[in-house]
């Protein structure tokens, strides 16, 4: 091997090294019945995400849509069409926390957290004041907000 050869071997082995992990999908279904027995839920309720990442909503069962109540500063709030798949990318790190509007009563909700929680006081007042809203289910608020790192 030429002295060039490994010069530009290692010059392409550092360039890989610093480019950034590839993109994630999660996938969210939302569910008349979950896979524990709930009733009208997102699942998984709680993602975790990376800045870069997307997420998938499915319309497994029909029904369902997302809007999105609370999100980092700067982030176009989302409103999907009923039974329609959706696809949002999320570049701002915080919390983004959404409902299923015909089903918030029911508690049907989720939270994302991508990268840190930098707004995680505003979420969860925001959060927090949807339980008056929810007639059952409520405690998935504080459950959620207790996956938040
Ligand atoms: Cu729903």
């Amino acid at each position: 091997m030429t002295y060039l050869t490994r010069t530009l071997l290692t010059l392409a082995a550092g360039l890989c090294l610093s480019l950034p992990a590839s993109a994630a999908e999660h996938v969210i279904r939302m569910l008349n019945i979950g896979s524990d027995g709930a009733t009208m839920v997102f699942e998984p309720a709680f993602v975790h995400a990376q800045a870069g990442d997307s997420v998938r909503f499915e319309p497994t069962n029909s029904g369902h849509y997302v809007r999105s109540l609370t999100t980092p500063d700067g982030v176009t709030p989302w409103n999907s069409a009923e039974d329609q798949p959706f696809t949002v990318t999320l570049q701002q790190p915080g919390l983004y926390f959404y409902i299923c509007p015909p089903h918030l009563m029911m508690g049907m909700i989720g939270l994302i957290q991508v990268g840190e929680a930098v707004n995680k006081q505003a979420a969860s007042d925001r959060m927090l004041a949807q339980k008056g809203r929810m007639y059952s289910n409520s405690q998935r608020i504080d459950e959620l907000l207790g996956k938040v790192r």
